[in-house]
């Protein structure tokens, strides 16, 4: 009897759990483009031409392998709309006993396929380092699930940058060598751009008419969409950026969106590459003399280490992780996040880079966008919504730990063990936004007082009894307690009125 194999649009490695439990010669794939996926958050244009393109050109690629595959265009008129629909439609006409399929990830869809009336045989996602078993065994008795420690337990199972069992270099973290401030220039001449073929330029027109009113510039787009232009990518960015990779991986420049960063996110989490393989290739690039260890173990770290440990924490956490608020947070995202006028330079530049890239590098998501949602009590279900939305790289399970957890501290510290919140200062050190800002970054009052300033004060004090007695943050406290009465007076009072501003829909 035939089954139906679910391969989504995040699971197009040719390995999946459900394609090889499954039998080509009498199971029958489906795949299908559907507006819930595409809208339940107004999803970036560039990220749903993106999977489409993909989606269907993994479909040709399952064929010529042999696959029988039931692809349902977005602009088919009998497309119910939801996964769970398609399956349900294919079912009946294939008279299919069952579905096979593997875990997505995003527990909304999980509990969609749970409820559908199909027996469903749910399988593990395997393409992680570490099981799901694993991160349990590691996790389980610890009061602190630090990701240093479990990065180097991926270092041990990979064995990737080892010398026996020592780290290579003697080192297992070169982190502290990863900070320096933005340079003058960059080198590399940025991720490789591909010119959309048939298949992506059909995909492009039917994004154009049913997604324009979303967040973000569908055109120019030029994301690889298939395996070999993503291992092309890779192979571009590991000759140019890699060297640098490691230096500047905290710096920012108003007009370098990508800096030596791979954006690599979009091409692993959709599945067109494999975690361990690239993380080989940057190994055997160091080896070859072709990038210097800081810069191989940074980048390593981000996937082994910290790619993994979000997954992790999403699968241990459970559904509910994604609505937590341990700050109780609840101002409203501001419109400046779609894009409306702002005069923070920093905001700006991160938002309209959003918009036109779908993509933001890590310190733009964490320090600057990140940073201010989490000063300004911005409510962390509508800053989640948000990310997930707009970048190409986000499904849940990787955007939620790193947006609840490691920047908005709202899952009360299991990822961080301190907010992520600094000044303007740190964007200052880090970047050359804040010379062409209307703000100034040395007020820290007035009428051009920078507003990472006045908010930095505004949260410590809201949440004074919370964090003061955390040895990370006693420094902090020990400033304010020093600064005279009427100056933290000001500070407060200017910090309430931008939040009361903001609130109104002010341009702030
Ligand atoms: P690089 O800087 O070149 O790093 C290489 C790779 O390392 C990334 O592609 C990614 O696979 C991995 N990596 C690095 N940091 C992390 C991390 N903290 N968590 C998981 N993987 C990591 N990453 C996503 O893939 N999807 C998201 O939706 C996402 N949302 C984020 C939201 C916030 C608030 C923050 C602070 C970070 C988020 N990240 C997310 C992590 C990180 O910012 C992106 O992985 C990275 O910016 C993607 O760009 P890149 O491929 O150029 O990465
Ligand atoms: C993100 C996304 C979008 C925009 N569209 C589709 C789609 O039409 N069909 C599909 O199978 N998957 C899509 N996806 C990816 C899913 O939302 C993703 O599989 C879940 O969020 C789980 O990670
Ligand atoms: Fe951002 Fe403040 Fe610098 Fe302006 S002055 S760019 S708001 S940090």
């Amino acid at each position: 009897m035939t089954r139906l194999v679910l391969v989504l649009g995040d699971q197009l490695s040719d390995g999946m759990a459900a394609l090889k439990a499954a039998d080509p010669d009498r199971d029958v794939v489906v795949m299908a483009e559907v507006a819930e996926e595409a809208g339940h958050v107004p999803h970036h244009p560039k990220k749903i031409a993106f999977l489409f393109a993909a989606m269907r050109k993994f479909a040709v690629r399952l064929r010529d392998a042999g696959w029988a595959v039931d692809y349902t265009r977005l602009d088919d008129p009998a497309n119910t709309g939801t996964i769970a629909g398609e399956l349900l439609r294919r079912a009946a006409d294939r008279k299919a006993t069952g579905v096979i399929a593997t875990e997505p990830g995003d527990w909304r869809l999980r509990a969609a396929l749970d409820d559908m009336p199909l027996k469903l045989h749910m399988l593990r996602d395997d393409r992680f380092i570490a099981t799901a078993t694993e991160f349990e065994a590691w996790a389980k008795d610890r009061k602190q699930l630090r990701m240093e420690y479990f990065y180097r337990e991926m270092r041990r199972k990979t064995g990737l940058l080892m010398d026996g069992d020592q780290p290579a270099g003697g080192q297992w973290n070169y982190d502290h060598d990863n900070r320096k401030p933005a340079p003058d220039a960059v080198t590399f001449d940025g991720p490789l751009r591909f010119e959309p073929d048939a298949v992506t330029a059909e995909v492009l027109d039917l994004v154009e008419a049913r997604f324009s009113n979303h967040f973000g510039q569908l055109r120019p787009f030029w994301f690889g969409t298939d395996r070999a232009q993503a291992l092309e990518h890779l192979d571009h960015w590991i000759a140019g950026g890699l060297p640098g990779f490691g230096d500047y991986q905290d710096a920012m420049l108003a007009d370098q969106p990508f800096m030596y960063h791979a954006l690599i996110g979009l091409y692993l989490n959709a599945g067109l590459l494999g975690p361990l393989e690239v993380c080989q290739r940057v190994e055997e690039a160091w080896k070859a003399g072709q990038a210097p260890l800081n810069a191989a173990e940074g980048f390593i770290r981000q996937i082994i280490g910290w790619r993994e440990y979000v997954r992790g924490i999403w699968y241990r956490e459970g559904p509910d992780y994604t609505r937590r608020n341990a700050l109780g947070h609840r101002n409203d995202l501001p419109d400046l996040f779609w894009g409306a006028p702002t005069d923070m330079r920093c905001m700006e530049r991160a938002v309209t880079q959003t918009a036109e890239n779908a993509y933001a590098h890590h310190i733009q998501r964490l320090m600057v966008t990140g940073n201010f949602a989490l000063l300004a009590g911005i409510d962390p279900a509508q800053v989640q919504d948000w990310y997930l939305a707009v970048y190409a790289d986000a499904y849940e399970w990787v955007e939620a730990p790193n947006v609840v957890g490691m920047s908005l501290f709202a899952d009360g510290g299991i990822i961080a063990s301190k907010p992520y919140v600094s000044s303007g200062n740190y964007i200052d050190r880090m970047s050359d936004y804040c010379g062409s800002c209307a703000y100034r970054v040395k007020d820290k009052t007035g009428p051009r007082a920078c507003p990472f300033n006045l908010l930095y004060w505004h949260f410590l004090i809201r949440h004074r009894e919370r964090f003061a007695s955390n040895p990370r943050m006693g420094q902090m406290y020990a400033t304010w307690d020093r600064m005279a009465e009427d100056r933290r007076a000001t500070v407060l009072a200017e910090a309430d009125a931008f939040l009361v501003r903001m609130q109104a829909g002010k341009r702030i």
